[in-house]
């Protein structure tokens, strides 16, 4: 008896902490952001509608039915009904995924424009390096002899090559508002993961691939880079930014860095 009125104010207390975005996402910076949240809110609204309705059901099960010294009955069930609302389930969770679907794929499918500004990213255990090919628009050769980590020289950059002169390589990532990015991404030891919460992206980063990823990110600001792959005893110091900076700030940026 004491349950039902339990199981509905516990549903209002949840259901008021999702309706008021108590403990919520930071704001997405990019269109692939908003239409990922739209999908959420939609996700959210008809589960949260279900899971309501369900919960007071289930209490006003508990209080009609409740023990009041008569003989129980017993009920077969309906079949109808059983039929109908699997169904509406099965529907309502094909109809979400493939909505849902089509946001995910845009973002691991969809090719990068010509334009992108390519960005070499390293991952190891524990830190993050990130590479430009420079003014020339190309990456030096590389190659694992020349890995020198101590001597600032991560990615192996081979000196010999002309074209790895002017390369620029960063522990945090910069990157211009409003342009196509294309990240290269290549891991060195073990599995990491990519992830900044407002691109709202997430991707791993497996050893001996290249893995693409390519997305724009819209407002300026820095973002928290941190590894989302549990990838050893260091995993919770690997973490970088995410600068989001004005074009004409990122190309004095580069400029800076060029010369150093
Ligand atoms: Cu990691």
């Amino acid at each position: 008896m004491l349950l039902a009125p339990v199981i509905w104010i516990l549903t209002a207390i949840i259901a008021y902490f999702f309706a008021a975005k108590t403990w919520w996402f930071p704001p997405p910076i990019n269109a692939h952001g908003i239409a990922y949240d739209e999908q959420f809110m939609r996700t959210l609204i008809v589960c949260g509608i279900i899971f309501v309705l369900a919960q007071f059901a289930l209490g006003w099960v508990i209080f009609r039915f409740r023990d009041d010294g008569r003989r129980a009955s017993y009920n077969h069930g309906n079949n109808r009904l059983e039929t109908v609302w699997t169904s509406a389930t099965a529907l309502l969770f094909l109809g979400l995924v493939l909505m849902g679907t089509k946001i995910w794929a845009g973002v691991h499918f969809d090719q990068p424009p010509a334009d992108a500004v390519p960005i070499e990213v390293l991952s190891k255990q524990f830190a993050w390096s990130f590479r430009y090919p420079g003014p020339d628009g190309k990456f030096g050769h590389t190659d694992l002899k020349f890995v020198n980590d101590s001597a600032g020289n991560p990615f192996g950059l081979d000196d010999k090559d002309p074209a790895g002169k002017d390369d620029i390589v960063s522990a945090s990532l910069k990157i211009p508002a409003g342009k196509p990015i294309k990240l290269i991404m290549h891991s060195r030891d073990v599995i990491h993961n990519f992830f900044v919460r407002e691109l709202r992206m997430k991707q791993d980063i497996v050893p001996g691939m290249e893995i693409p990823l390519s997305f724009q990110a819209d407002t300026i600001g820095v973002y928290e880079v941190p590894c989302s792959e549990l990838c050893g005893l260091g995993h919770f110091q690997m973490r970088t930014t995410m600068q989001v900076m004005s074009p004409a700030d990122f190309e004095q940026w580069k400029i800076e860095k060029a010369q150093k």
